[in-house]
């Protein structure tokens, strides 16, 4: 049996959060071996994302600068007119990004105007030649098609954390919500795009719990962004302590075993982690991160200094105009 085979075999939870307690370096080199079987590694692929609808959001997500039960340093901002898209679009795949994240700070999609600026902004970003991505919270599978036919080709929608923490972070949904909404999208054909955030005080249990999750959707999805958490100033885990960067590849490591197929992608988290560290989490089977100088609301680290890590590494961003990723057909963990 050879081992991706093996990688394949189903897994409880157990079974994953001894596989993130296994000596790092065996951990590392048993993952990059699975991710040569399965990309090239020396290939990035670089998303840009953009807040096109910021604050005001009536989630309670204990990590978000955006939820309005807290009081953090974002000023809310409208929905963003199509034509100021469009161009920040362009910008972004003149810089290098071959797909766009259009992000907005809401609940759940609601039927209107607003959704119908947002179907012709995908429209646009797609007639660029950029791949589309957008994450708008809970979504309806009639929502989802339009998105599909508007020519989306993912959709981003974390799991946030594992199922014994989850109660301590969000109260306003379930854990049940959002995986209805991963139905959604995948019934509509549209890639997924789904992966959480580390750092919020979770074990390393619900760590496990967050990994097997993602693994046991089936299929598995195409894109896994594993987030870091970036504490932000009035939001309850302001004040949480770091988690060590030898758990995040650990997760990320876990994450390419896991799901073999998927692309990964190192999140939010990278302008507080060095170079080394983040050199580790490519070889560990990351092979995705966020271009250009802000996230949704936070810093990501300036391109000029991506530009100069890529260099050192020997590593390079995809084309702009790849065909949108192949399906993952691996469905045990
Ligand atoms: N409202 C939509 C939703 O929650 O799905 C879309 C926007 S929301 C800001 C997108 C994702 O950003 C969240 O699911 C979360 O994983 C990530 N995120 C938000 N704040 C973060 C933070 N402070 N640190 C790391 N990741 C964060
Ligand atoms: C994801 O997993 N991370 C991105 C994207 N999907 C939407 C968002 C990160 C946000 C970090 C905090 C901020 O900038 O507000
Ligand atoms: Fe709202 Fe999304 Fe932030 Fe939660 S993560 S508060 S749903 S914008």
């Amino acid at each position: 049996m050879t081992k991706t085979v093996e990688a394949r075999k189903a897994r409880s939870v157990e079974e994953v959060e001894a596989l993130l307690a296994r000596p790092l370096l065996e951990l590392v080199f048993d993952a990059a071996r699975v991710h040569r079987e399965h990309h090239d590694p020396t290939r990035v692929q670089c998303s840009q994302l953009l807040s096109i609808k910021t604050g005001g959001c009536p989630e309670d997500c204990g990590y978000c600068s955006q939820s309005a039960h807290f009081d953090t340093p974002v000023k809310r901002e409208p929905l963003m007119q199509l034509a100021e898209v469009v161009d920040a679009a362009r910008t972004a795949k003149a810089n290098g990004a071959d797909r766009f994240c259009m992000g907005a700070a809401w609940r759940e999609v609601k039927d209107g105007p607003e959704f119908e600026r947002v179907l012709a902004m995908v429209r646009e970003v797609k007639s660029l030649g950029l791949e589309t991505c957008v994450t708008l919270g809970m979504l309806e599978p009639k929502q989802a098609a339009k998105l599909r036919d508007a020519g989306l080709d993912y959709y981003n929608h974390n799991l946030d954390t594992g199922k014994s923490h989850y109660g301590e972070i969000v109260h306003t949904r379930t854990l049940d919500d959002r995986l209805a909404t991963l139905d959604a999208v995948r019934a509509a054909g549209i890639h997924v795009c789904s992966g959480g955030i580390l750092g919020m005080g979770e074990s390393r249990f619900a760590r496990a719990e967050l990994l097997h999750q993602l693994a046991t959707l089936a299929p598995q999805p195409e894109s896994v962004p594993i987030n870091a958490l970036v504490p932000v100033e009035g939001t309850p885990l302001a004040e949480q302590q770091r988690l060590d960067w030898t758990e995040l590849v650990r997760a990320v490591a876990a994450a390419r075993i896991l799901m073999p197929r998927a692309v990964v992608r190192l999140s939010a988290g990278r302008t507080e982690m060095h170079e080394a560290a983040q050199a580790l989490c490519f070889l560990a089977g990351a092979n995705s991160i966020f271009v250009g100088d802000e996230l949704l609301t936070t810093p990501n680290p300036t391109p000029s200094s991506d530009a100069a890590l890529f260099a050192k590494l020997g590593l390079e961003p995809v084309e702009n105009r790849r065909p949108a990723s192949e399906h993952c057909r691996d469905h045990a963990v």
